[in-house]
């Protein structure tokens, strides 16, 4: 058994040497893939450079036990879960984090699937991370299914009161999130503002696909990036060369700063 907190002790040294962390996310969607890709995908993410691995998503079903379990033997990296709902816990993960989308308009997703989740949490032993979930537009699946009222884009200022009240209620982290596969990633000034302005670690992810981008993101103030879509869709292609292009390229952005 993992000591509780241990986890994101481990993640907030990798943020304080590196600058910045790099987390990839696995869908277990046994449509996209099986165990064993999922397996291998952390596998190759773990050599490329990344500092963890999330898995979850918001219409995941069926296999999370079985994927976790699979990535667990492949990398010693964290692996926490990503829960799109009560049904996204599984016994072989390190951590969950453990979110409350602040921004929806039904409190099922600010505290009721919670209050469920916590008795499994505890059951399972899962070490659980707080975490202020946002969702920007245009959100994605998750800003459909959680019933977000979408953070506007031009209105930096409504992120940062929405990141700081999550801070003020005792979130170990904020995530600012677009939506997986996103047009548009977060705002840099929205990312610039937020950032200079909160204490706890700020997580940016949905939509950022290229090194560029991602050391854009990063100069503006992230401390942690999630990616998804584009890993998937690369990384058993390429063994891991375009994600490890990517982590240099936001790790020499933080050194710039
Ligand atoms: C996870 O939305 C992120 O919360 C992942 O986004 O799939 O676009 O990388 P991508």
């Amino acid at each position: 058994m993992t000591k509780p907190g241990s986890t994101w002790e481990t993640i907030l040294k990798v943020i304080k040497d590196l600058g910045v962390a790099h987390f990839t996310l696995i869908d277990p969607d046994p449509i996209k893939q099986t165990a064993k890709d999922a397996g291998q995908i952390a596998r190759f993410a773990e050599k490329a450079g990344s500092n963890g691995i999330m898995v979850g998503g918001s219409t995941a079903f069926g296999i999370i036990e079985e994927s976790v379990e699979e990535i667990k033997k492949q990398v010693e990296i964290p692996v926490i879960l990503f829960p799109g709902n009560v049904s996204g816990l599984a016994r072989s993960a390190d951590a969950v984090f453990f979110m409350s989308l602040l921004n929806s308009r039904n409190p099922y997703w600010i505290i009721e699937a919670q209050t469920i989740a916590a008795l499994h949490i505890k059951a399972y032993n899962l070490d659980p991370i707080s975490m202020a979930y946002l969702i920007v537009h245009p959100g994605g699946t998750a800003g459909f299914v959680g019933d977000a009222r979408l953070l506007p884009r031009d209105k930096p200022e409504i992120a940062l009161g929405y990141s700081l009240a999550g801070q003020y209620m005792g979130f170990q982290c904020v995530y600012l999130e677009a939506g997986s596969g996103a047009e548009n990633a977060v705002p840099l000034p929205m990312i610039k503002l937020v950032s200079s302005k909160i204490d706890v670690p700020l997580v940016i992810g949905g939509g950022i696909n290229t090194p560029d981008q991602a050391g854009a993101v990063a100069a503006a103030g992230a401390d942690i990036i999630i990616q998804g879509t584009i890993i998937e869709r690369t990384i058993l292609g390429d063994k891991g060369k375009q994600l490890s292009d990517t982590i240099k390229a936001m790790q020499q952005a933080k050194k710039k700063e």
